[in-house]
């Protein structure tokens, strides 16, 4: 079946309780974009992405929609088939921009699977489980505060915790972490994501500090070199996420043995595609990860836990989604929600949601 058309839409995602804290930004108000790939039979695919805010990352979102029209022409008219052929298409049209291609990626793997009556889970190799944990991610705040909205995250079954430190004092930091740390102890795993904030002194500062809490230390510094030079010299597992540029920084990290694991992002990756293949070389390994994107609504949550599901279930990390910070639903009628900290895995065919079109305006490309 051929695409007859592929339409762009923003969506403005604004931050419930004001603001959503980090080391290195803070972001208010999020532009996310869904493109809706159709076909001559009127099938329709969707797609997401969301990059949080122009600063997390090198990727913005007006640089998004640009970069989807340019590369959209070119996939008009083609064969829903190959998506290996799809792909290499986008490929011809633009180089890099992954972020853009994924989700046109998600919204053609969200066809096939509404063509072939089967979830996307399946498409990416197999469910093996109907329901995924996720984990629950604090702003920057004050520790007291921060330890208090850990222990209720844990009472409300979320399994997993991430603090978020960095871009403040020191003190802060360690007091942060020893709070939580008291309040929940071993109830959650903890991550500790510094968001590129730390120098590496303030970096193996922290280590020591917390010596004896068992936390993985996320994307503490800048640089991968940065990261690397902390191999040896801190007593926690260190996962990359922000370096997690491509495939090739993720075999990079992996064959350099620079991480212990990964808070990974489908669409930085290019896609769900290609998240299959780093979901495998981290298997390779025994590297566990996150299926996570930086922001977005139900399509990109649903195309995170579709992953999350296909993932072998001792090296998920969980599915992030930012639904605890949204108001409302793309979809109101089938929307992605965790519950007990875990998030159940839509069984329609597709990604199992569609964006009410009244929510959406006009199509913006
Ligand atoms: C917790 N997240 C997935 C949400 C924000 O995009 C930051 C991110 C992370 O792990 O860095
Ligand atoms: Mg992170």
């Amino acid at each position: 079946m051929r695409i007859e058309s592929i339409n762009v839409y923003q969506v403005l995602l604004p931050v419930k309780g004001g603001a959503y804290r980090m080391a290195s930004s803070t972001v208010q108000d999020l532009d996310s974009t869904l493109v809706e790939v159709t076909t001559e039979d009127g099938l329709s695919g969707w797609g997401e992405t969301c990059p949080v805010g122009p600063v997390y990352q090198p990727q913005h979102a007006l640089g998004a929609r640009a970069a989807i029209v340019e590369i959209a022409p070119g996939l008009v008219g083609q064969d829903t088939t190959s998506m290996r052929r799809l792909a290499r298409r986008m490929d011809e049209r633009l180089n890099g921009h992954n972020y853009a291609k994924a989700a046109l990626d998600i919204a053609l793997l969200d066809l096939a699977g509404q063509r072939l009556g089967v979830p996307v889970s399946t498409l990416l190799g197999g469910a093996l489980t109907d329901r995924v944990p996720s984990y629950y991610s604090t702003i920057v705040g004050v520790p007291d505060e921060t330890a208090r909205i850990a222990a209720d995250k844990v009472k409300a079954g979320y399994p997993r915790l991430q603090i978020k430190i960095g871009g403040r004092d020191l003190e802060q930091d360690v007091a942060t972490v020893h709070k939580v740390w008291e309040a929940v102890g071993f109830k959650a795993r903890i991550a500790v994501d510094a968001n590129r904030g730390l120098t590496a002194a303030a970096a193996l500062h922290i280590d020591r500090l917390c010596q004896a809490i068992p936390f993985v230390f996320e994307q503490p510094c800048n640089t991968m070199e940065e990261v690397a030079s902390l191999k040896g010299r801190v007593t926690h597992p260190v996962y990359l996420d922000e370096n997690t540029e491509d495939l090739n920084a993720v075999l990079r990290a992996i064959s350099s043995g620079i991480a212990d694991g990964f808070g990974l992002k489908v669409t930085r990756l290019g896609g769900l595609t290609k998240m299959v293949t780093v979901r495998d070389l981290c298997a390779i390994r025994s590297l566990p990860h996150s299926c996570d994107d930086t922001w977005g609504g139900d399509v990109i949550a649903a195309a995170c836990v579709h992953l999350a599901a296909t993932v072998e279930p001792r090296l998920l990390e969980g599915a992030w989604i930012a639904q605890e910070y949204i108001e409302g639903h793309t979809d109101p009628v089938n929307p992605i929600v965790v519950e007990n900290g875990h998030i159940h895995v839509p069984q329609m065919p597709g990604l199992g949601v569609k964006p009410e079109r009244s929510q959406l305006k006009a199509p913006v490309a």
